[in-house]
């Protein structure tokens, strides 16, 4: 970084200082994760000075002969990953790809159903106050509390049936369990809905084959964002049928955005090319290992997880419950140990976003730097302590002290000498 150092140091320093952080402390927010060093320098390439509007073959810009090699490159192995017919890696990330999926199919007012946020789904899903949900008739369906958090399909079916949405879309943002595709499939199929799944959480989990593929149960549309179990940079994929490609792709450019970010493209492909490895197979089996290791560690501790244990990467812990605290309380309490966790509300919150009743919890980040069960039920037992004993500041001190002392021993990628 010796530009940067020598032209801005200011800015150097907070990198510096980001670096620190990231590396002294354990990331445990279900969502984010560490690139390879080849990612990150993929993603601060010479593409980040092009424009090139327009798709490989077709663009509206000259000199873009070597974008369409990264695009296509991009495309051919997001389709081979997650057996598609056609994928567009555009979207600059999981918003605006869900929008351009919504602006392909809808009018304003139309029907789409989507999980409601506090019960696991994204603002994008229609939370009223997305912008989406407020273009859009979004109908919201919930989990079944008495069955450990998983969706009550009986009540989608009549919902679908009664409000005959033009999607049904499944997916989450904080929501532990797998799917049963076959089960949305038949609602829609009932009502004569096209089929839409925002993996975004699980996309590397499933590019792996450790979770569901929804197109193996005949879904139209796939949505992911790159940058969670998929480990590339911060950025979306819209993936579909043949007989979608050319309504999506016009909805993403030059429906919805202009030029891609095409650093950010080169980066995805490079990803995705991570992806197809089998080490990353392996790390997708670790990060699910890891975090049932996990889940399983912390019910014995009498911590309560909204969903009683995990199918994925994540788990949810209602801090109220366990701890007698809010989300906010226990999030900045681990962040004083260098456990770092984000506020989750928890189904029908009455508490605020912003003091909601839980924290949410994932293991894609610390997989990669690593970390196996071993680490896991240290994690664990540290989380516990902290919240358990949260005025004992001499605990926090040691804690912090050994959370630190066990980094260096799992090096974070892309980052020199750490
Ligand atoms: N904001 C993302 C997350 O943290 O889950 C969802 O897109």
């Amino acid at each position: 970084m010796s530009a940067i150092k020598g032209q801005d140091p200011q800015i150097y320093e907070a990198i510096l200082n980001e670096q620190k952080r990231q590396t002294e402390g354990i990331e445990l927010i279900p969502s984010e994760n560490y690139v390879s060093a080849a990612v990150l320098e993929a993603n601060g390439t010479v593409f980040t000075n092009k424009y090139s509007e327009g798709y490989p073959g077709k663009r509206y810009y000259g000199g873009n002969q070597y974008t369409d090699v990264i695009e296509n490159l991009a495309r051919d192995r997001a389709k081979e990953l997650f057996r598609c017919e056609h994928a567009n890696v555009q979207p600059l990330s999981g918003s605006p790809m869900n929008q351009a999926v919504y602006l392909a199919f809808l009018k304003p007012g139309d029907t789409v159903m989507g999980m409601d946020l506090s019960h696991g789904g994204h603002l994008t899903h229609g939370h009223p106050v997305s912008h989406m949900g407020k273009l859009f008739n979004f109908i919201r369906y919930k989990t079944h509390p008495e069955e450990n958090g998983r969706i009550d399909f009986d009540h989608l079916m009549s919902l679908a049936k009664e409000h005959k949405p033009k999607i049904i879309l499944c997916g989450y943002t904080s929501y532990p369990r797998d799917y049963d595709y076959s089960d949305f499939k038949k609602i829609a199929d009932e009502v004569g809905a096209i089929t839409m799944a925002d993996i975004a959480h699980i996309g590397g989990l499933v590019a792996a084959n450790q979770m569901r593929n929804p197109f193996d149960f005949g879904f139209d549309i796939v949505t992911t964002t790159t940058h969670k179990t998929l480990r590339g940079p911060r950025g979306g994929m819209i993936m579909c049928k043949k007989e979608f490609a050319e309504i999506i792709d016009k909805s993403v450019f030059p429906g919805l955005q202009g030029g891609p970010h095409m650093n950010t493209i080169c980066a995805i492909a490079v990803a995705l090319g991570e992806a197809q490895k089998p080490e990353f197979t392996e790390y997708a089996k670790q990060i699910l290992k890891n975090s049932k290791k996990l889940a399983e560690e912390l019910m014995k501790r009498g911590v309560k997880l909204v969903t009683n244990g995990t199918d994925n990467h994540m788990m949810v812990v209602n801090t109220i419950e366990s701890f007698g605290i809010d989300g906010t309380v226990a999030e900045k309490l681990l962040d004083t140990v260098h456990l770092t966790v984000n506020k989750q509300v928890v189904p029908d919150d009455p508490n605020p976003p912003l003091r909601p009743s839980g924290i949410r919890i994932g293991t894609p980040a610390a997989t990669t730097r690593g970390m196996q069960e071993e680490e896991m039920e240290k994690i664990a037992d540290w989380m516990y302590q902290t919240l358990k004993n949260k005025d004992d500041l001499e605990l926090h001190a040691k804690i912090k002290l050994e959370v630190n002392t066990m980094c260096p021993k799992f090096p974070v990628p892309g980052i020199a000498g750490n």
